[in-house]
Parts: C-alpha cells; sequence; structure tokens
C-alpha cells in the first residue's frame, strides 16, 4: 500500500506542470473540528481517471474502512451525516470500484495501519474532477466508514446499496486547488 502511495505521488510530481484538474479534500472526524489529514485529488484530461493520494490518521488501527464519494454537501461543520447516500448518478446498484456496475461514488475500502493511520493511493477511472460533468465530485463529500465496504453482492442487509459499511466516522469536501 505504501508502495502504491509512493508511486502515485511521484506519477502527481511528474504530471504537475500540466494544465490537469487539481482538487484536494481537507477530512475531519465526523461532527467535530478534528483534522486528520488531506487527500489530494488529480485528473489530467478527458477519460484519464483520478488519482488520488493521501494520508489520514486518527482511525481505528488494522481496520479495513468504506470510502466513498457521498452526493450530498455537508456544510463546515463537517456533519457527515448530511452527506446523503453514495454519489449515484446512473441510478445503479452499490459496488466495488472495479465492478462494471457501481455507484460513481463507490471507492472500495482504505486500510488502516496499526498505528491507526492510512496511505490512500489509488486511481479511478469513473469519479471526475471535471471533464466529465455527469460524474464530477466537486463540492461533494469524501466519506470514511467505521466498516468494511461489503462489495455490493453479499445480499445481505444493506449491501447493494451502502455496502454495510456502518456508521460515517470521518468526512471532508473536494474542493477545486
Ligand atoms: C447533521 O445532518 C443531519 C442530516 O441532514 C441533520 O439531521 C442534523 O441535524 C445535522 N446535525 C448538525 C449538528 O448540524
Ligand atoms: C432508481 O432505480 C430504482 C430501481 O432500481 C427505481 O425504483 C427508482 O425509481 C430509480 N430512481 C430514479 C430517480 O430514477
Ligand atoms: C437490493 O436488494 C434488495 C433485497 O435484498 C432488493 O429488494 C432491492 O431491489 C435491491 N436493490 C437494488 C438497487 O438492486
Ligand atoms: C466502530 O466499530 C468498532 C468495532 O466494531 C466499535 O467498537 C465502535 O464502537 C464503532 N464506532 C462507531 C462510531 O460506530
Ligand atoms: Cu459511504
Amino acid at each position: 500500500m505504501k508502495f502504491i502511495f509512493i508511486f502515485l505521488v511521484l506519477i502527481v510530481a511528474v504530471v504537475r506542470e500540466s494544465d490537469g484538474i487539481h482538487a484536494h479534500a481537507e477530512m475531519y472526524l465526523a461532527g467535530t473540528n478534528d483534522f486528520i489529514g488531506t487527500i489530494n485529488l488529480y485528473e489530467e484530461k478527458e477519460a484519464w481517471g483520478v488519482i488520488m493520494t493521501g494520508f489520514v490518521n486518527r482511525l481505528r488501527p488494522l481496520a479495513v474502512l468504506g470510502f466513498h464519494v457521498h452526493s450530498e454537501p455537508i456544510g463546515n461543520n463537517h456533519n457527515c451525516t448530511a452527506g446523503g447516500v453514495h454519489f449515484n448518478p446512473y441510478n445503479v446498484s452499490h459496488g466495488m470500484p472495479s465492478d462494471s456496475v457501481r455507484h460513481v461514488g463507490d471507492l472500495g475500502n482504505i486500510e488502516v495501519n496499526a498505528d491507526g493511520g492510512a496511505y490512500i493511493g489509488l486511481r479511478d477511472n469513473v469519479i471526475s474532477l471535471g471533464f466529465d460533468k455527469t460524474r464530477t465530485v466537486i463540492g461533494l463529500p469524501l466519506m470514511i466508514h467505521n466498516l468494511t465496504d461489503d462489495g455490493g453482492h453479499t445480499g445481505k442487509g444493506e449491501s447493494n446499496t451502502t455496502g454495510n459499511a456502518g456508521p460515517r466516522i470521518a468526512c471532508g469536501t473536494i474542493l477545486i486547488g
């Protein structure tokens, strides 16, 4: 995980001078002003995908936690509950990032280290920062849940809508810049 993270950071450093779209999200524990880290996003051009890199801490050690873009703005008091459902502009079932059927906001899980920190290093070909208007996530919240996203196909509970990822423990608005 750490290796992938460093690799993606290098890619972002290399493309830094080109004219893609940069965004970031400052993440906070739900309903508090407790800052836990920044996640950076970059989209180079249409159909390129989005690279996301960052580090967050103060999470439950060794947990694997659901990670999504949700559909409603959270305002400035970091009220994760206000974030609505998963960002799902095509109104389809929940899935894993690699599934052909998934919510646009389905980003899978993040893995927390023993010290409560988690590196985020991924490339996603479905979310957009602006090149695809329907799939643009600017102004929406990135959400970290307290439980593991089951991927949507277990048939149990809310698997096909939320992945049974449990309560929202941290969130942050994705902003340009
Ligand atoms: C947080 O958002 C939820 C859902 O919109 C709302 O019911 C609740 O009152 C909000 N809480 C605060 C502290 O703003
Ligand atoms: C979304 O899809 C469900 C069926 O999967 C349907 O019941 C619902 O009306 C649809 N909502 C919209 C806004 O199209
Ligand atoms: C999700 O599964 C439930 C039953 O477990 C079913 O009633 C519902 O239609 C499914 N929704 C979607 C969007 O597939
Ligand atoms: C998160 O999950 C852990 C482990 O299941 C549990 O002990 C804790 O109470 C949960 N926290 C919240 C906010 O749901
Ligand atoms: Cu979520």
